[in-house]
């Protein structure tokens, strides 16, 4: 009887192991598919049924009326394509109407990012007021400060969906340091408590303030502003890092364009490995007793080298106060205002 039953048990075990190898073989081959198609969406959330309903990034959902695109009239007097084919985005480049209708029905939320340490709390209020008229208006958007003075964060009165954290750090005296903290924050931020409540990401200087539209224009998986003080320049006069002993080189005959450490984004993955490397290149750098000729804005200049970014945002997007518009600027959106530097900085 014993015996009897130790073989039945032998031969249940057998079919079960039987029925496990058939159904890995059915579902290998499906698997395979799903993380394909997974791969194949760049934007946009994964999800195992983009099979049936893939998402696609710019549903018309509304029967909107619209100026008519044109391929042969538009912007003439710049290139709004960079030669690995990501959108130039300057005005006249897009239509908000269209791009926001495509975006609202996609339900994003926006986080950006904005240090004020030390007497940089000055620029706080102007900075989120101009927001508030400029930055995304009509989506979800927040804004997370990092300040050594909390009590001094201004009351700002902020739209419905939009809302705003406060984070304390430390107060530093040396720009390196809040510099080089900035990445680490930023990708502790994402890490932490970013990860499933926002899509996009923006770190923004705080010495500056919008004067026009920054919208969904602006988004992609790795966004880079163009440098206002250098995009008519040969690439030899950019202020790249160049001593190949730091991680930030970029050696001459190299570099697409110079761009702003002041503003930068896209996706939370991508803008979460451009601070992660970002940091650690900066870290190695220290390290080896090397600081790069612009800290964190020369490390992103190599990163963007080799990562190319998916879109690159004229100098609307960044001008500064003190230089005049040139023809081909046709609004400045955001713009650095013009300090003084004995009064504002700390000590070095
Ligand atoms: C900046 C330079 C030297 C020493 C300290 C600072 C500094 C920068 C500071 O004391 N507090 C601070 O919050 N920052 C943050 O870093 C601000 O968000 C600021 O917008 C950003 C970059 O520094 P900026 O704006 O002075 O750099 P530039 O290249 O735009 O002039
Ligand atoms: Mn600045």
């Amino acid at each position: 009887m014993q015996l009897l039953n130790g073989k039945t048990v032998t031969v249940i075990l057998l079919l079960a192991l039987l029925l496990l190898v058939v159904y890995w073989y059915i579902f290998q081959p499906y698997r395979d598919v799903v993380s394909f198609t997974q791969e194949e969406t760049t934007e946009g959330r994964c999800t195992a049924d983009v099979i049936v309903s893939v998402d696609h990034p710019f549903h018309l959902e509304d029967h909107l009326q619209y100026k008519q695109p044109s391929i042969v009239q538009g912007r003439t007097d710049v290139v709004t394509v960079t030669p690995w084919l990501a959108p130039v985005v300057w005005e006249g480049s897009f239509n908000p109407v269209l791009l926001d209708s495509i975006y609202k029905h996609k339900n994003i939320s926006i986080a950006a990012t904005v240090f004020a340490v030390g007497k940089y709390i000055m620029f706080l209020k102007k900075f989120l007021e101009t927001a508030e008229q400029h930055f995304f208006v009509g989506f979800k958007v927040h804004f997370y400060v990092f300040t050594d003075r909390p009590n001094e964060v201004p009351q700002v009165k902020m739209a419905a969906g939009r809302q705003l954290t406060v984070s304390s750090v430390p107060s530093s005296k040396r720009w390196q340091e809040i510099s080089a903290r900035r990445m680490e924050l930023i990708q502790t931020l994402i890490e932490e408590k970013l990860r499933n409540h926002a899509d996009y990401i923006f770190c923004l200087d705080v010495d500056s303030q919008f004067h026009g539209r920054w919208g969904t224009e602006s988004l992609g998986g790795l966004v880079a502003v163009i440098h206002p003080g250098y995009y008519r320049d040969d690439r030899s006069k950019f202020p790249y890092e160049r001593r190949p002993k730091s991680k930030a080189y970029v050696a001459p005959g190299e570099g697409d364009f110079y761009y702003c450490g002041g503003a930068f984004g896209g996706l939370l993955q991508e803008v979460y490995l451009l601070a992660s490397t970002c940091r650690s290149n900066f870290q190695a750098d220290t390290k080896e007793g090397i600081e790069a000729a612009w800290q964190e804005e020369s490390h992103l200049n190599r990163y963007m080298w080799i990562n190319k970014p998916s879109k690159v945002l004229s100098p609307e997007y960044l001008w500064q106060d003190f230089k005049p518009r040139n023809p081909e600027i046709h609004i400045i959106r955001f713009s650095g205002v013009v300090k003084n530097y004995a009064e504002i900085r700390p000590n070095v």
